[in-house]
């Protein structure tokens, strides 16, 4: 049996329209699954959108709508904002689809079932924004203590899910999984909050209709973190044991922002307890992206829209800074100075450039065949082992979901090819007749290294990837084997390349 990996992003609300904030989850997620792929791995990649609930209803009536014309036509956005950012996502699911709805009426009715969900009846405060009930301790200045935006007060019959039940075994588990929620100090941050006392969780709402209806009670639509959540198991197949619910299930990671951890370890694992259904391995939150050093918002007109910087930038160029420019976890500021820096420097300077000299000398003193490399000398075996040891050192980066880290490892051998040109002046060598062998094993050494610099960069820059490794020779899909060094034969055909990244002009912009 083939080995799996299951990777989601989280389902995003309709809405709104897709910003940078999603595209970064999304792309983080396309990484990983390309990843997995290379590595042999049978991969599925689930994406989609979050359709019902109270924000969207009220959104559609703004609109003139109904949720479902409005979620129709933004889920659109956000699947085109999937194909131009290059995601290649297994799947799409959309809550409002049969599928989806057929599995959370049958988690529901099973934990009623079981009476992990009993009616009861509700007074709290309710942000509507943030679709979430808090107690009157937990307001700050009156206000939600998450989005600060006035709540109000609601009394209503409802379904409530006892949450309470499983604190000690959610502790033990997270206990017990130190990799289960990462990073580290939200997993601290997760475990404060379990250990201060679960509360039962209210998990219908009778104040509006936009939802799918509470088993036997249409009086009660489902909570929507209730329904979103259970995405993760629905597009797989579930309750079917037989589907992909059976072969991927538990997911290996659940990607999401920090904004929505809460949800993710500590409601979403006690629905799985009580269903008796197994956690997912990981779930991981990001970090929270700035512009300009100000939070982004719609009213701040400040939020930075992916499709006109992948117009202006490109795609790759784009992908590049979205994971190299912050940790993964951290939080991180986007301006367009930096984006322009980093495209400068980092891949035309760098990247590019290497890639321009080494076809350009291969195609000057090889007629644009690959010699076979001959005498190694130190400086040859010192760049050669650490392109060498670059697959492993990437891998471990990414298993740890640290893709800044990775790039940056990637970036260490690329300065090294630039250095490893400057030291051994194959200028020189090509003036020396008797140098020819030294020649050689530098252009050899150059291309390969940045074959397999190409290969692990795949994932992150496919386009970019592919086309550098045409210009290298090496046309065809990359896997486990395409990282160890000699795949490149001599007498390869190497094509001059043109500039893979032009410089920006950073006055025009
Ligand atoms: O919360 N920086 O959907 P949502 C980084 N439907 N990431 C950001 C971001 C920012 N400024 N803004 C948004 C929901 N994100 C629910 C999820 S899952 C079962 C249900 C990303 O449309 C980040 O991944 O509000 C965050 O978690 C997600 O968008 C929230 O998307």
């Amino acid at each position: 049996m083939s080995k799996t990996f299951y990777v989601t992003t989280p389902i995003y609300y309709v809405n709104d329209v897709p910003h940078i904030g999603h595209a970064y989850t999304t792309l983080a997620a396309d990484v990983v699954a390309r990843y997995k792929k290379m590595m042999g791995y049978d991969v599925f990649f689930l994406t989609g959108t979050d359709e019902h609930g109270q924000k969207v209803e009220k959104a559609a009536i703004s609109a003139g709508e109904t949720p479902l014309e409005l979620a129709d036509r933004v889920m659109k956005r956000f699947q085109a904002l999937w194909d131009k950012l290059n995601i290649d996502y297994t799947d799409f699911i959309r809550t409002t689809q049969e599928r989806h709805k057929r599995g959370v009426s049958h988690i529901f009715s099973k934990l009623m079932e079981s009476g992990d969900i009993y009616l009861g009846e509700y007074e709290d405060w309710y942000c509507t924004p943030c679709e979430t009930f808090w107690t009157e301790t937990q307001l700050i200045d009156g206000n939600c203590p998450d989005c600060n935006r006035p709540v109000e007060k609601l009394k209503e019959e409802s379904y409530f899910f006892k949450m309470s039940a499983y604190q000690e075994h959610l502790l033990s588990y997270i206990d017990a999984n130190p990799e289960f929620i990462q990073p580290k100090s939200k997993r601290n941050e997760i475990i404060s909050f379990v250990k201060e006392g679960l509360r039962d969780l209210s998990v219908s709402r009778t104040t509006f209709s936009w939802g799918i209806p509470v088993p036997g009670d249409n009086r009660h639509v489902i909570y929507v973190w209730f329904d979103a959540l259970t995405n993760y198991i629905n597009a797989l197949g579930y309750p079917d044991e037989a589907s992909n619910f059976g072969k991927y299930w538990p997911a290996d990671v659940h990607l999401i922002g920090k904004d929505i951890l809460r949800f993710h370890t500590v409601y979403w694992p006690t629905f799985l307890m009580a269903a008796g259904l197994p956690l997912p391995k990981k779930v991981f939150a990001h970090g929270w992206w700035t512009v300009e050093g100000q939070k982004m918002s719609k009213s701040l007109q400040n939020v930075v829209e992916p499709n006109m910087l992948i117009d202006k930038y490109g795609v790759d160029a784009v992908r590049y800074f979205l994971l190299r420019e912050v940790p993964f976890g951290l939080d991180g500021d986007f301006s367009h100075a930096a984006l322009i820096n980093r495209i400068n420097s980092d891949l035309a300077n760098d990247l590019g450039n290497l890639l321009n000299r080494t076809t350009s000398m291969i195609d000057k003193y090889f007629k644009g065949v690959l010699p076979a490399p001959e005498e190694v000398t130190e400086i040859d075996a010192a760049y050669q082992s650490k392109s060498k040891n670059l697959p492993e050192t990437v891998a471990s980066y990414i298993d740890e979901l640290a893709f800044s880290k990775a790039l940056q490892s990637i970036w260490d051998v690329v300065s090294a090819g630039n250095k490893y040109i400057d030291e051994t002046a194959p200028w020189a060598l090509a003036k020396d007749p008797v140098a020819k062998g030294r020649l050689a094993t530098v252009m050899y050494s150059l291309a390969e290294s940045q074959r397999i610099v190409y290969t692990l960069l795949s994932p992150f820059m496919p386009a970019t990837s592919e086309k550098a490794l045409v210009y290298l020779g090496y046309d065809r899909e990359c896997n486990e084997s395409s990282c160890a060094w000699g795949e490149l034969k001599a007498g390869t055909v190497i094509t001059k390349a043109s500039a893979l990244f032009p410089r920006i002009e950073e006055e025009k912009e």
